[in-house]
């Protein structure tokens, strides 16, 4: 069996994914997603520059010998350009195998661990009686899950995934408006001090059942992410978000020093070197890593192997910079994972997004049902993606008031 051609596709309805589709002799095509939000053109590029010329006359079946090719070849291995370029390719190569097979990809993972993954919305608001509608529209919508974040009194600007006005509900696709980012402005002390009692305010209203997530997004120092872990401990999140950037995993020891708030990371990570140690020594609960940015089915699936001789879950990333093509391969690791944890679902959903990505996947109360179809169980429409194109666009970056560039 051999590729006889692959195509990358740039553009959709409100974001610019980028589709990879490679055919083959047997008249059987996969489809993979290499989005890498804020940079898309970039993984475009090394698809169609770098690896594409290479991937022509290979067997499709030989999924890993491809992956270690293109990841040992590299020489400069690494990073979120190559591992969402050739994460696109590992999707499409299982999707290919699925198909061949007659099965769909989770029956070649091992099987069902589990009917319904549970899935977490991103509840927001411009204050936090804005959010608490927001949340309560979730729930009437049968999400057991939510993510919290709301605006913050005296913050200069509005900042990470909140809008500027009540009633909005503000998505973090890239924003179209060109390519230089906007300068948001934050205060990290001003948050330390409100939202503990907000996220304790939302606890109060909605209950001990509903599970609450809150992204910190990196804003805090190590110091200041233990004493926020503490300050919540009481509330028992779901989880807590990236409260610290984790390229420093040994500053994760101070948060697990200080408090039983559970930990999610991973979402910015590409490879099983930058979450090793912080699953190994058991300083996280939850692994976000990305099919996406993680270098696909094969690489993520080692990972999530690791994190489950640590006590550690999945918790996939899945901002609407995932295309229901990346979505429905998570979905797959999903339904087979033994340590599955939840599943971030911020999937359009909108009618062009379903025209342009047909998928058999279901979502219901809250709960994702994956495709019973072979391979990957979602489509790709050339026809519909013509009208698309890419859109220059570029998510905000952050300053502190003193003018400090600090994290988005
Ligand atoms: C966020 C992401 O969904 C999340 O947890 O951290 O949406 C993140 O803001 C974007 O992917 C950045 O491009
Ligand atoms: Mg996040």
């Amino acid at each position: 069996m051999k590729i006889t051609d692959a195509k990358v596709f740039v553009g959709g309805p409100a974001k610019n994914y980028v589709t990879l589709k490679i055919f083959t002799d047997q008249g059987v095509y996969g489809l993979g997603d290499a989005t890498l939000n804020n940079r898309e053109t970039l993984p475009a590029q090394y698809l169609q520059d770098y690896l594409i010329p290479s991937l022509i006359g290979m067997d499709p079946r030989n999924s890993e010998d491809i992956w270690q090719f293109f990841y040992r070849g590299a020489y400069f291995r690494r990073g979120p350009i190559a591992m969402a370029a050739f994460g696109a390719i590992d999707m499409a190569l299982w999707d290919i195998k699925g198909k061949m097979a007659g099965m769909p990809v989770y029956q070649l993972l091992g099987g069902k661990s589990r009917e319904g993954a549970m899935v977490y919305a991103h509840a927001t608001g411009a204050d936090l009686e804005d959010l608490m509608d927001s949340v309560a529209a979730y729930i009437e919508d049968g999400y057991k899950a939510v993510r919290v974040q709301c605006g913050i009194p005296g913050m200069p600007t509005a900042s990470y995934a909140v809008p500027e006005e009540k009633g909005d509900s503000k998505n973090y696709m890239t924003n179209f408006s060109g390519i230089r980012p906007k300068v948001e402005v934050w205060d990290s002390d001003r948050y330390i001090r409100y939202m503990p009692d907000a996220l304790a305010e939302i606890r109060d209203r909605f209950g001990p059942e509903l599970h609450i997530l809150h992204d910190v997004h990196h804003r805090l120092l190590p110091r200041e992410a233990a004493e926020f872990a503490k300050a919540v401990e009481p509330i028992r999140l779901f989880w807590l978000e990236d409260p610290t950037p984790a390229e420093d995993q040994d500053a994760l020891r101070l948060i697990r020093q200080h408090s039983t708030t559970p930990i999610a990371i991973g979402e910015v990570f590409n490879s099983i070197w930058e979450c090793n140690k912080l699953i190994e020594n058991e300083l996280i609960d939850y692994i976000r890593v990305a099919a996406t940015y993680g270098g696909g089915i094969t690489h993520l699936k080692r990972i999530v192997d690791l994190a489950a001789l640590h006590h550690v879950k999945t918790g996939f990333h899945g901002a609407p910079s995932h295309s229901p093509i990346s979505m429905a391969a998570q979905a797959h690791l999903n339904a087979w994972a033994p340590n599955f944890g939840i599943q971030e679902y911020l999937v359009l959903g909108t009618p062009e997004c379903n025209a342009l990505f047909p998928s058999e996947h279901r979502m219901e109360n809250g709960m994702v049902f994956v495709s019973e179809a072979p391979g990957l169980g979602v489509d790709f429409d050339e026809n519909e993606a013509a009208q698309y194109s890419y859109q220059p666009g570029s998510h905000p970056v952050v300053r502190l008031q003193d003018g400090t560039l600090w994290n988005y």
